[in-house]
C-alpha cells in the first residue's frame, strides 16, 4: 500500500474515536478539565497571568483596566486629531498608566530616535520571490533583526535573571519603532514602483505610517485607530500565546515577534481581515453593481455556510457579543464614510447573518468580530490589496505583545509546558472518571 494511501486509512479509522469522545465524553472532568477543553484547543482553561489586557466576553477587551472607549478618550492626541498616539497607547500597556503630555511625548522620542531600518532589511525584502505573501516577508524581515537583539547579547555575557527585562524593553522598542518602515517598504514593492516614501521624524507613529503608504488624511487618523484596536486581546489568542510561548524559552523578541506574525497569518485569526474582503468583492460581483436584496444576502451567506466554508468576520472563541472593536470602526465609518457602497454592503450584512449563524445553531457567537469592518476602511482610502491588511493588525498587534514580553521577564514567568495524553489514555480516563 502506497504511504499515502495507508495513512488515509488510518485517519478515517481513528476519527470517529476523537468524535466518539467529544460526542460521549466532552463533559466529563480530567485532572480538573473537561475532555472537550483537552480536544478542543484549550477553550476557557485559565492558564496565562497578563496585567496588560483583560477580555470579557460580554463588554469586550479592557487594555490595563480601561475600555476601548476610555482608552480613545484619555490618551493624549496630537493637535486637532481624532485618535490617540499609538506611543501612548504602548506607554499605557507597558506602565498601567495613562501618560501626561509630556510623558507621551518622552515615548514618542523614544520611539524616533530607534526608526532607521539597517540596509540590510531592505535587501532581504527585495530578495523575496514574486507572489509572496506580505506576511510572510513582514516575519521573515522581523527575524532577519534578530542578530541586532540586545537580549541575546547580555544573556549570553550572563546577566541577572532579575535584569532581564532591561534588555527586551530595548529589543521592543527597537523593533516597535521599525515596523512601519518595514511594513510600508513591502508595501511598496509588492504593490507601488518599489520606491521607498522617507521616514518624517516630525510625525507620530500612526501619521508617519500613513505617510510612507503615501496615503493623505485622514489615513493618519486610520493608521492610529487600527494600531490602537488591534492591540491586545489578552493572551490566550493564537497571536499573542505563541509571542508568549516563544518567549518562555528565553527566545528575544525578534523570534518570539516573527512567531507570532505566523499565528496572526491563519486564516481563522488575522487574516480573516483579508477573508472579509475577498468573500465581499465575490458577493459585489455577484450582485454586479446592483443594490443587494435582503434575500439575496441570505442566500449568498447560506450557500457560503452550506458550502462547508466559516462566514468570515464572525464569531469569536472568547465574545459572546458585538465586538467593541468593530463598533468603534462602525462609528468612524459612520462619520467618514457612511455613503461607502461596501460598508453599506456590510452594514446590512450585520443584520443578515447573526440571525442565520443562530439558525444554524452551531457558532457560540453570532455577532461581527473586528475583522468584519477593518477591511472595508482600507479599502476606502485606496488600499484594495487586501493581502496587505493583516500585516496592520501585526503592527498594532506588536505593540501588546511586545509590553508582555517585557513584564513576562520582569515576573520571570517560566517555560510553557503543559501536558499530552495519548487518544487511548484519554479513553480510559475518561471511561474511568464516567463511571465514578
Ligand atoms: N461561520 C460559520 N461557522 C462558524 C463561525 C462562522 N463565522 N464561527 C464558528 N462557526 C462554527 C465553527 O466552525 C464550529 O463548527 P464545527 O463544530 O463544525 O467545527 C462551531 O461553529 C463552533 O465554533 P465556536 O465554538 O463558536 O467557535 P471557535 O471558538 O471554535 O472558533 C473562530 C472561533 C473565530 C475561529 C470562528 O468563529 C470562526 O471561524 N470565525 C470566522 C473566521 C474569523 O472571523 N476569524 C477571526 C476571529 C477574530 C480574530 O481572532 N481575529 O484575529
Amino acid at each position: 500500500m502506497r504511504i499515502k494511501d495507508k495513512l488515509r486509512q488510518k485517519i478515517e479509522e481513528w476519527r470517529p474515536r476523537t468524535e466518539k469522545l467529544l460526542k460521549e465524553y466532552g463533559d466529563v472532568v480530567i485532572d480538573k478539565v473537561t475532555v472537550s477543553q483537552i480536544i478542543g484547543g484549550m477553550r476557557g482553561i485559565k492558564s496565562l497571568v497578563t496585567d496588560i489586557s483583560y477580555l470579557d466576553p460580554m463588554e469586550g477587551i479592557r487594555y490595563r483596566g480601561y475600555t476601548l472607549h476610555e482608552v480613545f478618550e484619555k490618551l493624549p492626541k496630537p493637535k486637532g486629531a481624532e485618535m490617540p498616539y499609538v506611543e501612548a497607547l504602548y506607554y499605557l500597556l507597558l506602565t498601567g498608566d495613562i501618560p501626561t503630555e509630556e510623558e507621551a511625548s518622552e515615548m514618542i522620542d523614544e520611539f524616533n530616535k530607534r526608526r532607521i531600518l539597517p540596509r540590510y532589511v531592505y535587501e532581504v525584502i527585495d530578495s523575496f520571490p514574486c507572489c509572496s505573501h506580505p506576511m510572510t516577508i513582514f516575519s521573515a524581515a522581523v527575524m532577519t533583526m534578530q542578530r541586532e537583539s540586545f537580549f541575546a547579547k547580555k544573556y549570553h555575557a550572563g546577566i541577572s535573571k532579575l535584569e532581564y527585562w532591561d534588555p527586551m524593553y530595548e529589543d521592543a522598542l527597537n523593533l516597535l519603532a521599525k515596523l512601519p518602515e518595514v511594513a510600508t517598504y513591502i508595501f511598496a514593492k509588492l504593490y507601488r514602483d518599489g520606491k521607498r516614501i522617507q521616514s518624517n521624524p516630525n510625525l507620530d507613529y500612526g501619521a508617519n505610517f500613513a505617510h510612507m503608504m503615501g496615503i493623505a488624511h485622514p489615513y493618519d487618523e486610520v493608521a492610529r485607530l487600527h494600531f490602537i484596536i488591534h492591540a491586545d486581546h489578552e493572551s490566550g489568542n493564537v497571536s499573542a500565546h505563541t509571542g508568549h510561548l516563544v518567549a518562555s524559552t528565553l527566545a528575544d523578541v525578534y523570534l518570539s515577534i516573527s512567531s507570532m506574525v505566523n499565528g496572526l497569518a491563519g486564516p481563522l485569526h488575522g487574516l480573516a481581515n483579508q477573508e472579509v474582503l475577498r468573500w465581499l468583492q465575490d458577493l459585489m460581483e455577484m450582485l454586479d453593481g446592483q443594490e443587494s436584496t435582503e434575500e439575496e444576502l441570505k442566500q449568498y451567506v447560506w450557500n457560503t455556510l452550506n458550502s462547508g466554508q466559516v462566514i468570515p468576520g464572525y464569531g469569536h472563541a472568547v465574545l459572546r457579543k458585538t465586538d467593541p472593536r468593530y463598533t468603534i470602526q462602525r462609528e468612524f465609518c459612520l462619520k467618514h464614510m457612511p455613503e461607502d457602497p461596501l460598508f453599506k454592503l456590510v452594514n446590512k450584512l450585520y443584520k443578515v447573518v447573526p440571525p442565520i449563524l443562530q439558525e444554524q445553531g452551531k457558532a457560540k457567537n453570532p455577532w461581527p468580530n473586528l475583522d468584519a469592518q477593518t477591511g472595508v476602511i482600507h479599502w476606502h482610502y485606496g488600499v484594495t490589496q487586501y493581502d496587505f491588511y493583516t500585516v496592520l493588525f501585526a503592527i498594532g498587534r506588536s505593540l501588546g505583545i511586545a509590553a508582555n514580553l517585557v513584564w513576562d521577564r520582569a515576573l520571570g514567568y517560566p517555560l510553557e509546558r503543559p501536558k499530552s495524553v495519548t487518544t487511548a489514555m484519554l479513553e480510559e480516563m475518561a471511561a474511568n472518571a464516567k463511571a465514578q
